[in-house]
């Protein structure tokens, strides 16, 4: 987890994100099949996924062209602890054209204790971009890495 950038460090949620240690090195990634637009998401702790580098959570089109998507970089990290969960947050993705008043795209990946496995799979929640600003994506994961 070193890779990462702590948009403002300090000891406390450096130590948060430390949990995640046993979940690096790892792309996760996940496929959604709504019947409009499907989308694989890829994501890492710390660590590069796509073609951007620093980018620690992307979104990759089915069309021809396989669009990427910047969907938050590990570079631009904040880390959040409660007793048996860590948010983890990448900010500065790829800006909206037309949503969220064009402001960056942010990812939010919620990793929840269960102690039946180490890494779980990656899922989607959903995208929430009707507003005008401060909007994400949402993301759950399971591990026991996060556990108390
Ligand atoms: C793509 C995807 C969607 C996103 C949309 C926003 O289709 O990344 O998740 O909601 O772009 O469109 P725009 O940039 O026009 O606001």
């Amino acid at each position: 987890t070193k890779r990462c950038k702590l948009f403002s460090e300090s000891p406390a949620e450096r130590k948060v994100l430390g949990l995640l240690e046993p979940l690096t090195n790892k792309t996760f990634s996940v496929e959604t099949t709504s019947d409009k637009e499907r989308y694989t998401y890829q994501f890492q702790v710390c660590g590069d996924v796509g073609k951007t580098v620093g980018a620690g959570l992307v979104q990759i089109g089915h069309t021809e062209k396989k669009v990427e998507t910047v969907l938050g970089l590990y570079t631009v990290t904040q880390a959040i602890g409660g007793s048996d969960w860590v948010m983890l947050i990448y900010s500065n993705g790829t800006t909206y054209n037309g949503h969220c008043s064009k402001e960056m795209r942010k990812a939010i990946v919620m990793i929840s204790c269960n102690r039946g496995v180490e890494m779980g799979k990656l899922e989607v929640v959903l995208e929430e971009r009707e507003r005008d600003r401060d909007c994400f994506y949402l993301f759950e994961l399971d591990s026991s890495a996060v556990c108390p």
